[in-house]
């Protein structure tokens, strides 16, 4: 893939990152992730559609509830909106190309700044997406995912599809639309929707059944419009329990695929599983993972991590080997993602202020997930780790147990075996030898 760089070049001295194996001693260059190396089957770049998240990357800013910002870009000069908006898209694509990344992803207002004027907004967000398209072709890049912020500006602080005031819905329809035509004029796989604030603070003042509905309601205006408009990608709902509200009508993967079916969703759209929204649930990342897969839902991930010792949306690098052997044992074996890829959703720390610590928090995320996807496929292959789970289901293989699976058995029926076979053994669940054999192929 070429560099892209427009007038000016932001990220000064850093060059294409490049495979050098995992001998180098170059900490800005992949030691795992080899793009066109073949893995099961398909390269590393199939299996692991990376893509750069617009928001974190090129706008945010460092600056938390206690200070100001200390991430200071040269791309955010510029007084006009769009002028500043081309400028801050040049850098991301001389980035995501330096990265040698197939994709990225966006909100609406990432792009370019929005103000309250709908029409102008409109004529903003297009000027950006004929300007993306041009990158887009000159790069190969691809948008794996648009979305439209339905959450900081003021008017949305009672949620958007789920505001109790229509007028406020209608505004989010508006944007919707707005975001879904520049989605599909890129050619973008797939459109988000994560929750926002798509929820209650309390419910003494809110019509939980009403809300409910009305997001279903929004979903099917949004997915009908998208649909003939021509667009074929995948819809997405990516679960998150709480923050900003105290409770999410996307709380997790059960929620959500219990809420498409009620609602007669579920033939659009898939999950985008995000790795700390799992843990803010209560859940494992892989708990999320499996119960998508389990429904034939995986559609995409948000690659991030968070903290051991809080309980907040930290959005960190991923950089757990074990974790991601775990998860990625899951994709592999599921099939891998339904249109999606793994977008990351991460930002460095505040005080990672050099425009390198951006290379080196990536190259951290794609060489953990490219090492997990080797020595997931290892195990796969030459463990005993799919024999084992296998064997503690054999009693169902064969015999009765066979007979009860397919409902052949009454509960007298059972407890005549009972009686006939006596008291059963008692049987090991292996953990720690299965947790082992993860840390043998690491
Ligand atoms: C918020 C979050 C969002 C979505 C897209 O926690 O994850 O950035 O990924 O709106
Ligand atoms: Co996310």
């Amino acid at each position: 893939m070429p560099v892209i760089t427009g007038d000016k070049e932001f990220f000064k001295g850093i060059g294409q990152i490049k495979y050098e194996g995992p001998q180098t001693d170059n900490p800005l260059a992949y030691r795992w992730y080899d793009a066109n190396k073949t893995v099961a089957g398909r390269t590393m770049k199939e299996h692991l559609r990376f893509a750069v998240a617009y928001w974190h990357s090129f706008c945010g800013n460092g600056a938390d509830p206690f200070g100001e910002p200390t991430h200071l870009y040269d791309w955010n000069d510029k007084a006009d909106a769009v002028a500043r908006a081309k400028d801050k898209m040049d850098a991301a694509f001389e980035f995501i190309t330096k990265l040698d990344l197939p994709f990225y992803c966006f909100h609406d207002v990432d792009v370019v700044d929005y103000t309250n004027d709908v029409s102008d907004n409109e004529k903003r967000l297009q000027a950006l997406t004929e300007y993306a398209k041009q990158k887009q072709a000159a790069s190969q890049v691809q948008l794996l995912w648009g979305t439209a912020n339905l959450f900081s500006n003021r008017r949305y602080m009672n949620g958007a599809a789920t505001n109790p005031d229509f007028h406020v819905l209608a505004h989010a329809g508006a944007q919707v639309k707005a975001a879904l035509d520049a989605t599909i004029a890129l050619g973008g796989h797939n459109y988000v929707f994560w929750g926002g604030r798509e929820g209650y603070m309390s419910l003494l003042n809110t019509n939980m059944k009403r809300e409910q509905e009305h997001l279903a309601r929004f979903l099917h205006t949004a997915k009908d419009y998208a649909r003939k408009q021509g667009f074929k990608g995948v819809f997405f709902i990516e679960p998150k329990p709480c923050e900003p509200t105290k409770h999410q009508y996307d709380y997790d993967s059960a929620t959500v695929i219990s809420f498409l079916r009620q609602y007669d969703l579920l033939k659009d759209f898939k999950l985008n599983i995000e790795v700390n929204h799992a843990t803010l649930a209560g859940h494992t990342f892989t708990h999320e993972l499996q119960v998508a897969v389990d429904a034939g839902m995986l559609g995409s991930m948000d690659a991030n991590r968070g903290d051991y010792q809080n309980g907040w949306d930290t959005d960190q690098f991923p950089n757990n080997i074990n974790e991601l052997v775990e998860a990625m044992l899951i994709i592999l074996e599921g099939g891998g993602f339904q249109g999606g890829g793994i977008n990351f959703d991460a930002k460095r720390r505040r005080n990672s202020t050099d425009a390198e610590d951006l290379f080196h928090a990536h190259i951290g995320g794609i060489d953990t997930f490219a090492r997990a996807l080797l020595v997931a496929d290892t195990i796969l292959k030459q463990s005993e780790y799919k024999k084992i789970r296998a064997e503690r289901y054999a009693s169902f293989d064969s015999g009765k147990g066979a007979a009860y699976e397919k409902g052949g058995l009454s509960l007298e029926d059972l407890r005549e075996y009972a009686i006939a076979n006596g008291e059963p053994k008692v049987i090991s669940g292996r953990q720690e030898y299965l947790e082992n054999l993860i840390n043998r192929y690491i």
